[in-house]
């Protein structure tokens, strides 16, 4: 079951993503999501130039050690451009193991623990309105857990939030990267405020509670833009509103910043879409400062180094709450459904739709029914690329929004 080919597929569909193909000589085929938004092409030639090369002749049959090889053998260990391509290899190499097996991958990693994996979508507003609408507009497409970002007063735009009149299943690509219109090719620059911001999200969240209950849960991100004195308020100012989590409240980086926090609020805390590694964790994990990981298997070194964090969470009680916004692609997505089915402790998987165009390119099987994800039973990952559609859209450089302060500082975002 030697690797035959080892191809690397960069489509725009909207927005670009980067995908692993490997074939085996007896012609099993194997995909890999590499998607680092706003940095794609970086781990596209990771993969063509020092990985591809690597492969060619090996055992796809050998997960752990191809992983072992990757990952230590390269001696530059981690970093998000590296990760992301090792994820592909090894969510490759699962894909192979499980279509040979003639299995869904869920089953090599232990069978289902549940019906299916709770979901929750992304409802946004300018103003509190507009963000009623929204959640309104997701329970009605099925979700049964809602991410709430709003608006800010004083502020022109906010990243995670809708530009337009809400919505939700045809809103697919609020966060894309994008570029400044006309001219160069160069971020979009937003404008933040933190005060203003702690200021209003309390009204926001006592409005959304007053009009959907208690029972619903709910989530926001903090987009690692705040102090940890900060956070920590804003945690004790959101306790009255329940919430599932409050993500990335400070800059990912700091993981003693948790404690701070941890020690001032009992609202749920969650980090991690942009760690890459379990190194990223054992403070936050060994003293249980928060109660969710948030790393994609795109991002994490794949399904094997995904598990393993996993499964160290499961030791403190910790859950998973995989990163699923529109930049993992469907077959980053559709691993971590598998993934997500099968451990103990699985805790909510974000989950935006892709649009149309992304879905001709990669053909999904996974399904979305009453609230819960299922990664579906064909064997493998249960997603294919549509080579032809995926050469129709090509790739558009694009960069994530910079944040500045009102002075023109560059903040964390
Ligand atoms: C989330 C995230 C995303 C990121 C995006 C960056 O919680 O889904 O914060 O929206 O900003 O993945 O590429
Ligand atoms: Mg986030």
């Amino acid at each position: 079951m030697n690797i035959e080919s080892a191809e690397t597929v960069v489509t725009s569909p909207g927005r670009n993503f980067v995908t692993l193909r490997l074939v085996t000589a007896d012609g099993v085929t194997g995909l890999g999501d590499a998607t680092l938004n706003g940095r794609e092409l970086a781990v596209a030639s990771y993969l063509r130039d020092h990985v591809a090369p690597l492969l060619i002749g090996r055992d796809a049959r050998n997960i752990e050690d191809t992983w072992q090889y990757l990952y230590r053998g390269a001696y530059w260990r981690r970093g998000p451009v590296t990760m992301a391509a090792i994820a592909a290899v090894d969510t490759a190499l699962w894909d192979i193991k499980a279509k040979a097996a003639g299995m869904p991958l869920y089953q090599l990693l232990g069978g289902a623990s549940r019906r299916g994996a709770l979901a929750y979508g992304h409802a946004s507003g300018r103003d509190v309105p507009e963000l009623l609408d929204s959640v309104r507009a997701h329970l009605a497409d099925g979700y049964r857990a809602i991410r709430v970002q709003t608006g800010i007063p004083g502020l022109d735009s906010v990243y995670g939030v809708a530009s337009s009149a809400a919505g939700s299943g045809e809103r697919y690509d609020y966060e894309p990267a994008r570029r400044v219109t006309g001219g160069p090719v160069l971020p979009v620059e937003e404008t933040w405020d933190t005060r203003a911001y702690l200021r209003h999200v309390p009204s926001v969240f006592e409005a959304v509670r007053e009009e959907f209950g208690p029972e619903l849960p709910l989530l926001h991100d903090g987009h690692h833009r705040m102090t940890p004195i900060q956070a920590a308020k804003l945690g004790k100012s959101l306790e009255p509103y329940d919430l599932f989590w409050l993500e990335d409240a400070t800059p990912g980086e700091d993981q003693a910043a948790l404690r701070l926090i941890r020690q001032h609020t009992t609202t749920p805390l969650a980090i991690g879409e942009v760690f890459n590694s379990v190194h990223d964790y054992t403070t936050l994990l060994a003293e249980r400062l928060i109660d969710y990981v948030r790393s994609a298997v795109t991002h994490t070194g794949g399904v094997t180094a995904m598990k393993k964090l996993l499964d160290m969470a499961a030791v403190y009680g910790i859950r998973s709450g995989m990163h699923g916004p529109t930049d993992i692609s469907p077959v980053g997505m559709a691993a971590q459904l598998h993934l997500g089915l099968a451990v103990h402790n699985f805790g909510i998987q974000e989950y935006m739709r892709h649009s149309p165009d992304s879905l001709e390119v990669f053909r999904t099987s996974y399904t979305f029914e009453d609230g819960l994800l299922h990664p579906s039973d064909t064997p493998g990952l249960g997603v294919e690329l549509d080579l032809d559609a995926a050469g129709s859209f090509p790739y558009e450089p694009a960069y994530l929004p910079v944040n500045r302060l009102a002075d023109g500082t560059v903040h964390d975002w």
